[in-house]
């Protein structure tokens, strides 16, 4: 292995994890093919700050210049915003990115991959890949679902999508023995929803008994990462039945436009948007806020352990 030709970290996250301070992963999916410019600007600009805020430091990952970027600057994370010419890494396609230069935002695989690769334990993002409903005929299974199983990264979300078929994605990670934790709750949160009918076996009442759990299992040498489900605050939540009625026209029109593959998930999260006029978007920066409020605490509560 030759990980140092590819990989480069900032100073100051290099330094952290060497000290075993807090560092939180974040991902550039979400920014350019998640959201609109120039509002994933801000949100880039924010999300950072609030990790900073709770004491940790945040790592935004991304491919650039043939290099595994760990930690952006402004002016990357305004290429990664822009997103033009920039694909979508998943897995399977890092190492071409890398050899031919081109590049690519990460999604939840590949920012635990490269999280792994600098040692951050933590990771915080909106919602995960999962089984796609109709899977058992597509075979539409987000590799984000495979990276928990194998790679060690704790990613902090606000559960999935309810354009994934939710029980098919628990029973998945069941299989691939990945724990599922609620954090406050009892359920598996549904991203805009607080709640999804989907109830969880563990339900930790605070970040330190998440950071405790993630403590045991990597101490006992078992591989993979976690889920942790975080609901949506209570004031931005959506309506469960609207934004259901709004998800099923979205997987029609992608259906009938015949979109697969990599293209599936930004089709959907662009149609939800535009279906909404744009109040899921507020909701969906809303979760993610959280989202890294809750993964920088665990972080914290971890290195003090
Ligand atoms: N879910 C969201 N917003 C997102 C994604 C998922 O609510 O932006 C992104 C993440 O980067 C995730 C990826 O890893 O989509 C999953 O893509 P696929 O289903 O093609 O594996
Ligand atoms: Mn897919």
């Amino acid at each position: 292995m030759n990980i140092e030709k590819y990989l480069s970290v900032t100073p100051e996250i290099a330094e952290a994890v060497a000290a075993g301070k807090p560092v939180v992963a974040l991902e550039s999916t979400i920014l350019s093919h998640g959201m609109p410019y120039p509002q994933n600007v801000e949100f880039a600009h924010k999300v950072e700050e609030i990790v900073r805020a709770e004491g940790a430091i945040p790592a935004t990952t991304a491919i650039i210049g043939g290099k595994l970027k760990v930690g952006l600057t402004a002016e990357e994370l305004e290429i990664m915003c822009k997103a033009d010419g920039v694909g979508k890494v998943s897995r399977r396609d890092v190492a071409v990115y890398l050899a031919t230069n081109q590049t690519g935002a990460t999604t939840v695989a590949t920012t635990m991959m490269i999280a792994a690769m600098a040692g951050i334990r933590f990771f915080a993002t909106g919602g995960i890949g999962g089984v796609h409903r109709g899977a058992e005929k597509t075979m539409d299974i987000s590799a984000d679902l495979q990276e928990l199983a194998n790679t060690p990264v704790c990613v902090i979300c606000a559960g999935a999508k309810s354009l994934l078929d939710l029980g098919l994605t628990l029973e998945y990670l069941e299989t691939q023995g990945v724990p599922v934790l609620g954090l406050r709750t009892d359920e598996l949160p549904a991203f805009y929803c607080r709640t999804s009918g989907f109830k969880l076996d563990y339900n930790c009442p605070d970040e330190e008994t998440v950071a405790k759990i993630m403590k045991t299992k990597w101490d006992l040498g078992l591989k993979g990462g976690s889920v942790v489900g975080n609901p949506i605050p209570e004031e931005y939540a959506l309506d469960h039945d609207e934004m259901e009625a709004v998800i099923s026209k979205a997987i029609d029109e992608a259906n009938e436009q015949h979109i697969h593959g990599k293209a599936l998930t930004p089709f959907l999260l662009a149609h939800i948007k535009d279906m909404t006029n744009g109040v899921s978007f507020a909701s969906n920066l809303q979760l993610a806020y959280n989202n890294a409020r809750a993964a920088s605490k665990i972080a914290v509560a971890y290195s003090r352990l």
